[in-house]
């Protein structure tokens, strides 16, 4: 079991009073808090090793340039990649999605189809719009049920040779659902496409394994997982990735430039355009180093915990409705009050220090399906706890009878 207070005390944001009011915080699937640990390191690396990567051959370049190739080497342990050089680093989850889809506008043609699922946060629709517009492409969508889940025998009849990728999130950040992706990979390998997982609401749940799960890409963000805002990985088969042409040009990201024809950089060096978020990316192996001295397999007991008692408790209020019902389910409550704006509640329940996300959580078409302008979500991380569940509920009751 874990001791929720000792791991609280890593985080000194969450003893800080917001409105005069201990903070609760449930916005952890827009980011998460940062330990300690993590914090200390930003700072240690600025005073102790900062300078350029793989440029310079002074010892403090050196130094840097080790401490970064070791954090994604860590990394790749972390998500079982086969090489080092499949994880590239990117600035977070929309990034490596841009990257590739800018990948695949060589590659595509008219006639081509891209599967999107119903579930997508903008960052993995938007992209590959663009995609499709500048290729003439067809954009097709896996439809949802009722419960938020995937209707997996849509997905299989919208497969057809014409299926060039197939691109899904690993859990849905509007709803907390989990969806199929091994099954959803099998599937599309069958018929040939390239799978891009969005992984940046799974990676501070659990702990993906790219190898078993055989996806070709898997896109996630580092500050959902208690790292650095401003970094992120897109892990990508070395086949594909050395089939994909770079996204940016610059420095780094060469073997030899000519103004008659540049050679690019072997991976990863082929997609690390410029001077990276060095910090971020050394940082974000001492957050991986931290959540997995926690042990994945803890977090999960205690946002399982978390998730049940939230659910109960939120339903014994009349009028509310919870949204994404389906079994497989993250620790993310997504719900309305009969009647009442989400954007009221989520207001009034900050002045009581709680601070949970309100609107349609950049899921447009999730909100569409609904018929609903958004939802009240609060997205639960292991440090947080069931009496901060007891003072959402009661600040929820408060607000509705002040609303209604
Ligand atoms: N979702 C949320 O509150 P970036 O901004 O690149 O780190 O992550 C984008 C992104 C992509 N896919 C999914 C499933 C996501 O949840 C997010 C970020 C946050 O739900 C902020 S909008």
């Amino acid at each position: 079991m874990l001791d929720i207070q000792k791991i609280r005390d890593d985080f000194p944001i969450l003893s800080e009073k917001v409105n005069g009011k201990p903070l609760v915080y449930f916005d952890n699937g827009a980011t998460s808090q940062k330990p300690q640990i993590v914090i200390d390191a930003i700072a240690t690396y600025y005073q102790e090793i900062n300078a350029n990567i793989h440029r310079g051959v002074h010892t403090l370049s050196q130094l840097a340039t080790d401490a970064y190739e070791i954090s994604r080497v860590k990394i790749q342990h972390h998500i079982n990649a086969k090489f080092s050089h499949e994880v590239l680093f990117t600035s977070g989850t929309t990034h490596g999605i841009n990257l590739v889809t800018n990948g695949f506008a060589s590659i595509l043609k008219p006639g081509d189809e891209v599967i999107v699922s119903s579930l997508e946060h903008h960052s993995n629709i938007v992209p590959w719009q663009m995609l499709c517009e500048k290729t003439g492409a067809t954009l097709k969508v896996i439809p949802m049920n009722e419960d938020g889940e995937l209707i997996m025998d849509a997905f299989d009849a919208l497969l057809s040779e014409k299926t060039k990728v197939v691109t899904v999130n690993h859990i849905s950040n509007a709803l907390g659902i989990i969806n199929p992706i091994k099954y959803i990979i099998e599937k599309a390998h069958v018929v040939g496409a390239a799978v891009l997982i969005d992984g940046a609401q799974a990676v501070p749940h659990l702990k993906p394994d790219v190898q078993d799960l055989d996806c070709d890409f898997y896109a996630f963000s580092g500050h959902k997982m208690c790292g650095p805002t401003g970094t992120g990985i897109l892990y990508g088969k070395e086949d594909w990735l050395n089939k994909l042409p770079p996204y940016q040009g610059g420095g780094e990201m060469i073997k030899e430039v000519t103004f008659e024809k540049t050679t690019y950089a072997d991976l990863p060096h082929k997609f690390e355009a410029g001077t990276p978020n060095i910090a971020g990316g050394i940082v974000l192996g001492t957050a991986v180093d931290y959540l997995n001295n926690i042990g994945f397999h803890n977090i999960q007991k205690q946002e399982e915990k978390l998730l049940e008692h939230a659910t109960k408790r939120l339903l014994e209020i009349e009028g509310l409705k919870i949204y994404g019902t389906g079994k497989n389910k993250a620790s993310v409550v997504s719900f309305n009050i009969d009647g009442i704006h989400p954007y009221d509640i989520g207001s009034i329940i900050d002045k009581l220090g709680i601070a949970v996300r309100t609107g349609h959580h950049c899921a447009q078409p999730i909100m569409n399906f609904f018929c609903i302008p958004g939802t009240i979500r609060a997205s639960f991380s292991f440090y947080n706890t069931i009496e901060e569940i007891d003072i959402m509920v009661e600040a929820v009751k408060k607000a509705k009878t002040m609303l209604s």
